[in-house]
């Protein structure tokens, strides 16, 4: 039995959810974090001692950190199989430590103050979306001649950048245009694996 923790508003939980999608299996998905509790519980902490989702449970086996819950479900599942050329696997990584380190945190203060602080900070949000846009350029400079983050195929890289994306594009705030970024998302989001976990509204 396979089961996913999380609410799908969470950025991380999209990500585990997208790749569970794309990877064709069957899971049973928790509404847990947020409004919805449970991540407190002595029984999640014993399953995830931050407290925080998503959290990946597979017959006793149990993952945290959605991008080594994506790394497993692509070490083991064919159709989301990473490069076999090191050097195409370590961009791979580049790429997810860079969602993970730089692009999402770059735009947290302007998610956080516009959908969730009762009086919004309008000089974070505009120092966070500045952040952001520096970030988005690279991305997009990136994506310039590619249809893929990495290689010629869809992967995880797509999965973790798709989901940070999916938010970025969606901030009620007014974006540099950057065609390359949004022909790739517009792209990759019209997977069906990608339904489940972009089909909610961002807050
Ligand atoms: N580095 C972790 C971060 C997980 C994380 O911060 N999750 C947030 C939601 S995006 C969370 O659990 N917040 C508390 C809650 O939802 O109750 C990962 O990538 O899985």
């Amino acid at each position: 039995m396979r089961k996913l923790w999380g609410r799908l508003t969470s950025v991380n939980v999209q990500k585990a959810v997208w790749g569970l999608d794309e990877a064709g299996l069957v899971y049973e998905r928790i509404d847990a974090g947020g409004a919805f509790g449970i991540v407190s519980d002595p029984a999640y902490r014993a399953l995830n001692p931050n407290g925080l989702v998503p959290t990946l449970e597979e017959d006793g086996f149990v993952l945290w950190e959605s991008n080594a819950i994506l790394r497993y479900l692509a070490a083991t599942c064919p159709a989301l199989g990473l490069p076999e050329d090191p050097r195409a696997r370590a961009h791979v990584d580049q790429w997810l430590d860079w969602q993970a380190t730089t692009f999402t945190p770059a735009m947290r203060d302007a998610f956080w103050q516009l959908f969730r602080a009762p009086e919004p900070d309008r000089a974070l949000i505009a120092q966070s979306l500045k952040n952001t846009e520096a970030q988005a350029a690279i991305l997009d400079a990136h994506l310039a001649d590619r249809d893929y983050v990495v290689g010629d195929r869809f992967a995880i890289a797509d999965i973790a950048l798709g989901c940070a994306a999916h938010r970025w594009l969606n901030l009620p705030a007014e974006r540099v245009e950057r065609p390359a970024l949004r022909r790739w998302y517009e792209r990759i989001a019209a997977r069906p694996g990608a339904a489940k976990a972009l089909g909610e509204p961002i807050g």
